[in-house]
């Protein structure tokens, strides 16, 4: 997606949908400043200054007032977009918004499509791709380190990175396609120790950098989790205590919960989607039965599995049956994690960490208490290692989005192919073949060598008005 016309002026409202203290409407353009002229009145008539607030009124052509409102002026280049900016903040009525809106069309502005101000911003120069992307994650953020992870890519630690490989990657091919422009013996050849060095010195800043991927991932995107277990192990209790809240209904009655019930809890930074679910037992009671078809439904479904067991007592029958679906599941798929927690700890223990070993080897065992303060800190921290593995560096940078993790992979397999050819001691052109895959794929990370679907798909998924 190129600008449609990068010569419109575009308006979108900035602000979410619904009713809030202030509302912005939010202009980028050539005509930004002569339509917000005709649409607003400023209380004291002037000359525009950029970077400067003025208080007026947003009026129609028939002279109504729409509301008053604040008017910033941000001249091109030095403003998000890179284009004149101007933003109206009204009062955050949907009323005023649609109306403003409507008035600057009228007055010549075109309706912003989803990401066209950070398209612009883009095509300006402003941000390159894998900043722009960082837009979108910095307004989604759902977790404090979430939030750390995209305002470093989007302050461009990742595109350093990846633009000094790229420089590296691009000395090397010059150097290699020198000798084979001239290779009347002008210039010497690159010995092949020379190549190999710098292609292991690229492979594993690569490598360094994928190893991010994965908590990365985590962390930007979250994942599906459950509590599952046998009636009154204290499911319920321990998505309560995990939002400190009273959201699940408790009793000491088995059978409580009968429907799934979701809610997004931070774990080491990791958005977990944590359904309470009902315990899962064999039953007559018709609405009991349904409400375990829906905790098997999430547990299948899920990705990060609390097996809650009551550490005050043994094992019982039900806690057999639910442990063989956890074991079974996680044996038909590697990628699913499980985490015991044995909850109850407050309580005199019967239940061990050994004896839950026994009957589910390989599987971190937390001792929880859904009552007692910091109850959760072991579970806390056992989830932590299953999903996050080793530290994620604090200040480096670090992959988040499949996209990028996915061009990395392709750029790390050409560089790797680069460097079987020279230890085939194919020739250079081979070599070269590999360096010039590495760069187009680096390139659509920063947005160098992005196709036009693949900027299309990246700004269609982003808000109006972004
Ligand atoms: N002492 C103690 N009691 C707990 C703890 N967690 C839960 N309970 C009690 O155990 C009983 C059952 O708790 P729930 O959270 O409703 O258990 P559940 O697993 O959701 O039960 P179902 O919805 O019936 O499957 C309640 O009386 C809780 O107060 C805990 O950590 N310590
Ligand atoms: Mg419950």
């Amino acid at each position: 997606m190129l600008p449609i016309n990068p010569s419109d002026t575009i308006a979108a409202v900035a602000t979410p949908p619904g009713e809030g203290a202030i509302g912005i409407v939010r202009l980028s353009g050539s005509q930004a400043l002569a339509i917000a002229t005709r649409s607003f009145r400023r209380q004291k008539p002037g000359a525009w200054q950029s970077h400067r607030a003025y208080l007026g009124q947003v009026v129609d052509e028939s002279g109504e007032h729409i509301d008053q409102a604040l008017c910033t002026y941000m001249q091109g280049p030095h403003s998000y977009t890179g284009e004149d900016v101007v933003e109206l903040s009204c009062h955050g009525s949907p009323a005023v918004l649609r109306r403003t809106v409507e008035l600057v069309v009228r007055r010549g502005a075109r309706p912003a499509q989803p990401g066209e101000f950070t398209l612009r911003a883009f095509c300006n120069g402003k941000l390159d791709l894998a900043q722009a992307e960082a837009v979108m994650d910095v307004v989604r953020a759902r977790t404090g380190k979430g939030l750390s992870f995209a305002q470093a890519q989007l302050e461009g630690r990742l595109s350093r990175r990846i633009q000094a490989l790229r420089g590296q990657v691009l000395a090397l091919l010059a150097r290699l396609e020198a000798n084979i422009d001239f290779s009347e013996d002008d210039v010497p050849p690159a010995p092949a120790r020379e190549v190999t060095a710098a292609l292991e010195g690229a492979l594993s800043v690569l490598s360094q950098l994928l190893a991010t991927a994965h908590a990365g991932a985590m962390v930007r995107d979250g994942l599906p989790a459950v509590l599952v277990g046998r009636p009154n192990v204290g499911k319920s209790s321990l998505l309560n205590a995990f939002l400190a809240a009273d959201r699940a209904i408790v009793t000491d009655i088995p059978g409580t919960t009968r429907d799934v019930l979701e809610e997004t809890v931070d774990v080491a930074g990791v958005p977990l989607a944590l359904a309470d679910t009902a315990g899962i037992v064999t039953t007559d009671d018709a609405v009991e039965r349904l409400g375990v078809e829906r905790s098997r439904a999430s547990l299948a479904a899920a990705r990060l599995i609390v097996l809650v067991l009551d550490g005050s007592m043994p094992l019982q029958p039900e806690d057999d049956d639910v442990i063989g679906e956890v074991r079974r599941l996680r044996e038909s798929d590697g990628d699913r994690h499980v985490v015991v927690a044995l909850n109850k700890a407050d309580l005199p223990v019967t239940l061990t960490a050994d004896g839950v070993s026994a009957v589910l080897a390989g599987c971190p065992v937390a001792l929880t208490s859904a009552i007692a303060p910091d109850g959760l800190q072991a579970l806390r921290s056992a989830i932590e290692r299953v999903l996050l593995g080793a530290a994620l560096p604090a200040d480096g940078a670090v992959v988040t989005s499949l996209r990028h993790q996915a061009a990395l992979r392709e750029a790390e397999a050409a560089l790797t192919e680069a460097q079987q050819a020279v230890a085939a001691g194919l020739p250079e052109d081979f070599v070269c073949i590999g360096l010039r895959a590495a760069l187009t794929a680096l390139g659509e990370l920063t947005g160098e060598s992005a196709p036009e679907d693949l900027l299309d798909r990246i700004f269609g998924d982003f808000c109006i008005g972004k």
